[in-house]
């Protein structure tokens, strides 16, 4: 097995070819390529895989509907999700597919290898399936005794004999590998859920189906031939296929795989299925699962029903790709879920990128031309400017804990520290002045300083700005690898004397969305199906309606600024209102708060404006959102963000 501290195996999950990528699978190989590009820059022996998932009935059923063969129809999507990461340069070192030969030969021993250790038997599985899923439920957890209690569509009862995995004989394991790895499931507020989910119990898990044949079959001396793996089963293995398993292994001293990054709606299978799989077959199990949140669109889940999907090559067409990596990264904290808005890519393009970093690097450039001719070195840097070198190495050397801790967004907040410093530096030091001074040794260290600060920030940024990065490090006449990451991050050095070179502006602002429509990026339509939203189950000692997360996405709820506020005449409880929800114009929201709030007391104010309900009339006029409030005998409170948040940012 890995010399762990010298090899790090990232993944991806492998995503079905039932679709074609959007921003969400876009996020996660962004994410792992960020991890993977790290690793090998501080010298770790790096191997990262993504793929395709091209099994089971669900992707059966998508060809069968586009009038297609399975094979040519996973074949296409396959090679649109390995296009559209290699038009990413994403630097994956294979792109497994479940279809490959030597993947299905790794399945089949692991069934076999299950089936020695005694935890495969057969017998007879009565019960409900989510073909979209590809899961089975349990009555009980089914909505209206018949919907799937994740996506909300119809299931399918299968009674057909099935091959079993003895995961209830795991618990126990399961239980006390999550204790004694705190780290194992990443974030740790993910953990709790997963513990959650397996104390209450594990059912054994069908492995095999037979209504289908769009899968791995099992191993020749089953002698069985109506049975094909469970997608899951298959799926999962193509971590360690990928690796060689059941073939050459050549790679197999890559596992335990260091990372493997998933959405949050794959942990269970990942963070339960998947370890009592490994060690049912005697493998280690990885490092860590680490689990992202969901992104929706403008506030709202994206689907294609709602055409609303973000199409991620249209986006960093537009943008840039690597400011987009930035702005997927930088916005939403690590397993938190985020919004893709045009407004919000912009603010971090025109803002972080543009202000911060690309300024300075436009000033640095313009100040030591001007006063030095380009030619820069740092020999007195240490003597003039100790502080800020001790600022900005402080925040360097936190930086390295976080990514590993998947702390990605607080990485890039720490990183933008010594940009601060730097451009703090400039207004307090004035070269301008120093020159006029006569100050001129002084004068060339801060340019030393800042050059020195762009060069350390780049080789941290350059994981998820490589493109970027790299002409950086070309203006400053260095190249990012092992070395230099040693010796200016870790090492604290300088850069040798060198002649700064001129680049046209990185980050030229932009002053309108780009994109007037993020298209779609699938228009043709899949089977459709008897779909049913997964509907309200009455909790009996509440009274109160449980919903899923979807269904709370379903309401867009916004940061709104009041910017104009008068009395409806002849109302008793009436106002008049126009917030500012972050669009074009403020909505116009008839609220009924007059009892409680004068039209002063709430103009300037900051509200919670449920931002997508139907507009309705009140007393003749339009009123296009509801503010939320909440009222008991003492009177009504309207609910506000703690602090100032700008107008439009969603709630949730
Ligand atoms: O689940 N926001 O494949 P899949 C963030 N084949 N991430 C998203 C997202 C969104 N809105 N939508 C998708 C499968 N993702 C299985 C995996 S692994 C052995 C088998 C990302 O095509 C996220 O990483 O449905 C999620 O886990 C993955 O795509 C699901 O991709």
């Amino acid at each position: 097995m890995s010399d762990s501290c010298h090899k790090a195996y990232i993944t991806t999950p492998i995503y079905y070819v039932n679709d074609i990528a959007h921003i969400g699978h876009a996020y996660t190989t962004i994410i792992a390529d960020t991890l993977a590009r790290y690793s090998r820059m501080s010298g770790l022996d790096t191997y990262f895989l993504t793929g395709t998932d091209e099994h089971g009935q669900k992707i059966e059923e998508a060809a069968k509907s586009r009038g297609k063969t399975t094979q040519a129809y996973a074949d296409e999507i396959s090679a649109t999700f390995k296009n559209l990461w290699d038009d990413f340069d994403i630097s994956y070192d294979k792109f497994i597919r479940t279809t490959d030969e030597d993947h299905k030969i790794g399945v089949q021993k692991a069934f076999s290898q299950m089936h020695k250790k005694g935890d495969v038997y057969k017998d007879t599985y009565k019960g409900h399936y989510c073909i979209s899923c590809e899961t089975f439920f349990p009555t009980i957890q089914l909505v209206d005794d018949e919907f799937c209690p994740e996506c909300g569509k119809s299931t399918t009862i299968v009674e057909e004999e099935s091959y079993f995995f003895k995961l209830s004989a795991y618990e126990d394991q399961l239980l006390k590998y999550y204790e004694d790895n705190p780290e194992f499931i990443l974030p740790k507020s993910k953990r709790n859920e997963v513990i959650r989910f397996v104390e209450g119990g594990l059912q054994d898990l069908s492995i095999t189906r037979t209504s289908f044949d769009w899968g791995v079959k099992l191993p020749t001396e089953f002698n069985d031939p109506k049975h094909v793996m469970y997608v899951w089963l298959d799926a999962l293995m193509n971590y360690l296929t990928a690796l060689g398993y059941g073939g050459d292994e050549e790679k197999m001293d890559q596992w335990p795989a260091r990372v493997q990054l998933i959405g949050k709606d794959i942990l269970r299978f990942h963070a339960i299925y998947w370890p009592a799989f490994l060690m049912s077959i005697d493998m280690p199990l990885p490092k860590h699962i680490a689990a992202h949140g969901w992104w929706t669109r403008d506030g709202e889940k994206m689907s294609k029903s709602k055409g609303n999907v973000v199409n991620p090559k249209e986006v960093a067409d537009a943008y840039g790709l690597d400011n987009f990596r930035y702005f997927m990264l930088r916005e939403v904290p690590f397993g938190g879920d985020g919004d893709f808005s045009q407004k919000a890519l912009m603010d971090r393009i025109n803002s972080d990128l543009g202000n911060d970093l690309g300024n300075l690097l436009n000033r640095v450039i313009g100040m030591s031309g001007k006063y030095f001719e380009g030619n820069v070195h740092s020999s007195n840097v240490a003597q003039y400017y100790q502080t800020e070198l001790d600022e900005v190495h402080a925040s360097l050397d936190l930086l390295e804990p976080l990514l590993y801790d998947m702390q990605i967004h607080r990485y890039l907040e720490e990183l933008w520290r010594p940009l601060t410093v730097a451009n703090r530096a400039i207004d307090k030091y004035e070269p301008w002045n120093l020159m006029k001074n006569g100050k001129e040794e002084e004068a060339m260290a801060l340019n030393g300083l800042i050059v020195a600060i762009l060069a350390k920030v780049s080789v941290m940024l350059y994981p998820v700005m490589p493109a970027v990065c790299t002409k950086i490090s070309n203006a400053l006449c260095f190249t990012i690898d092992t070395e230099s990451w040693k010796s200016l991050v870790k090492d604290r050095a300088l850069l040798a004397p060198f002649n700064l070179k001129k680049i046209d502006p990185l980050f030229p602002r932009i002053e309108a969305p780009l994109l007037t429509q993020i298209e779609p990026i699938d228009t043709t339509e899949p089977v459709k199906k008897k779909e049913k939203e997964v509907k309200k189950e009455s909790d009996a000692t509440e009274g109160i309606a449980l919903i899923g997360i979807d269904q709370f996405f379903q309401t867009s709820l916004k940061v709104g600024t009041v910017v104009a506020a008068e009395e409806v005449p002849k109302s008793k409880k009436l106002l008049l209102l126009q917030v500012d929800v972050g669009e074009e114009k403020p909505r116009q929201v008839v609220a009924g708060i007059k009892e409680w709030y004068s039209a002063e007391d709430m103009l300037g104010t900051q509200v919670s404006v449920v931002a997508n309900l139907k507009p309705a009339k009140l007393m003749g006029l339009k009123s296009e959102g509801m503010l939320l409030a909440a009222k008991d005998e003492d009177g009504l409170c309207m609910i506000r963000p703690e602090k100032p948040k700008k107008s439009g940012t969603p709630i949730g």
